[in-house]
């Protein structure tokens, strides 16, 4: 892939790229609830739901073969680290609202993810050209512990929002809370309106 393919995600053509009460951090700490699931992908799907014509299911064989794009972005965790200079590759979220069939009133999607961990975002936020379902950081295939074999990355909001071990999105049109948002968490989670905890 040429560099100009790249989508660079605004944010990092910032003149100070650290949003208010983060820090930098050069390695990269695995961080979630729970234990880690070990997903094996000859015996794992995606499926599109919700409001759609048609729900879907793809198995990873068919995510691997949809166009890849590459992201550049940085990481900020809403427990105060941040990691600059991230390359992601994988399946825009653009891509798969395309495959979806989803219907004019959904406005709102939940991220479903491997034991039971959700997350909601805004039709606007899903969509934007730097949110995609990422297979490989910096190179490599994801971790087991960083989310393998899929996970979402949402650059332009806190990491929360990027669910790893991701097993499918549901179309929706009213918002409902994921497992961080019910549990105190910004809806939102903007780093740079420091949108951290809903109290
Ligand atoms: N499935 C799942 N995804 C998740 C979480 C989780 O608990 N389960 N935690 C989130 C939180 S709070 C953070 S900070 C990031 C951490 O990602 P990392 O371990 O790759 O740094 O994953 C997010 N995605
Ligand atoms: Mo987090």
């Amino acid at each position: 892939m040429k560099d100009e393919d790249v989508v660079q995600s605004p944010d990092t053509g910032r003149s100070d790229r650290m949003p208010p009460g983060q820090q930098v951090t050069d390695d990269w700490p695995v961080l979630h609830y729970g234990s880690i699931p070990r997903v094996d992908v000859s015996n794992w799907s995606f499926t599109i739901s919700g409001l759609v014509e048609i729900e879907q299911k793809l198995n990873f064989e068919q995510i691997s073969s949809l166009p890849q794009e590459k992201v550049f972005s940085d990481i900020h965790c809403v427990t105060g680290w941040s990691k600059l200079n991230n390359y992601w590759e994988g399946v825009s979220a653009q891509v798969i609202k395309d495959l979806s069939t989803a219907l004019p009133e959904a406005k709102f999607v939940l991220i479903h993810a491997e034991k039971g961990f959700k997350t909601n975002l805004s039709m606007n936020d899903f969509l934007q050209p730097d949110v995609l379902f990422a297979l490989k950081h910096n190179g490599e295939t994801l971790t087991a512990g960083h989310g393998y074999p899929v996970r979402l990355v949402v650059p332009r909001l806190y990491f929360w929002k990027s669910a790893k071990w991701v097993t499918g999105v549901e179309f929706m049109a009213k918002d409902r809370h994921g497992f961080w948002e019910s549990r105190g968490y910004h809806n939102r989670g903007d780093p740079w309106l420091e949108e951290r905890y809903s109290y």
